[in-house]
């Protein structure tokens, strides 16, 4: 029985005084028999301020993005061990907009979920086409090459503690949200690239979340889906009333 997860990704807004607004009002707000894993990914700035507000309720808080080296002179970057060290349990890795405005490749993506798992962080990893690659039959190909490439090296112990994130490109910030049936279909496929990578035991046990225009009516749907074990949500994540409503549809 995988436990669905519900992950909130601020990406580059909110201010100090809002996210802790924000993490005090979902926190007050969960239900206290509230079965779902929940967590909001802040911007870096704001993660020392967002654990202390999150305090000892159970929403988990996560980075967006580390860089693989342990320390030294990379400017401007933060690493695993930091975001450990001020509380973080979980880091976003190859989400789309890192992969395409930032340029990043599955490659570097692999270093950062290596250097996430040696500094005990659980990698939220993201994989997605883009919709000419939608387009044009190649979904799955994307998506497991991006699987294999992301996680070269991942032994099967490591994997257990992986959670993936499926998103749709065409689908982020858009508010055309995949249908059910279009994200089953790839979450059914990725977690039969599990099982061939490593084995059945191991698919069956990979959370893997769907991202993409995720909002409080349409998230029960697709929650519902055999293989869609939880959310990651951008938009709707900056409001707790709405990021509450998609924790409901999670039970
Ligand atoms: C996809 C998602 C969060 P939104 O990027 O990762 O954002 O829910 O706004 O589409």
């Amino acid at each position: 029985m995988r436990r669905p997860f519900i992950a909130g990704n601020w990406k580059m807004n909110s201010t100090r005084a809002d996210g802790i607004a924000l993490v005090q009002g979902i926190a007050s707000n969960l239900p206290a028999d509230c079965s779902v894993e929940v967590a909001v990914c802040p911007p870096s700035i704001y993660l020392d301020a967002i654990v202390s507000a999150a305090g000892d309720s159970p929403i988990g808080v996560g980075a967006q993005n580390i860089y693989f080296e342990a320390s030294g002179a990379f400017t401007g970057e933060v690493s695993a061990a930091m975001l450990k060290d001020v509380g973080c349990q979980y880091v976003i890795l190859g989400h789309s907009e890192r992969r395409h405005i930032f340029g990043e490749s599955s490659s570097l993506i692999n270093k950062k979920v290596h250097a996430a798992l040696a500094g005990g962080l659980i990698p939220i990893v993201c994989v997605g086409e883009l919709l000419e690659e939608r387009e044009s039959n190649k979904t799955a190909d994307v998506v497991a090459e991006q699987f294999y490439g992301s996680l070269a090296g991942v032994s099967a112990e490591q994997m257990e503690t992986i959670v993936l994130a499926y998103e749709p490109v065409w689908a982020i910030g858009t508010g055309k949200v995949a249908t059910p049936e279009q994200a089953e279909a790839v979450h059914a496929d990725l977690r039969k690239v599990i099982a061939t990578r490593y084995n059945s035991a191991v698919a069956d046990k990979v959370r893997i979340q769907y991202g993409g225009s995720v909002k409080p009516d349409n998230a029960a749907e697709l929650l519902s889906q055999p293989n869609i074990d939880g959310a990651l949500v951008g938009g709707a994540s900056m409001k707790a009333d709405s990021f509450l409503g998609i924790i409901a549809g999670a039970k």
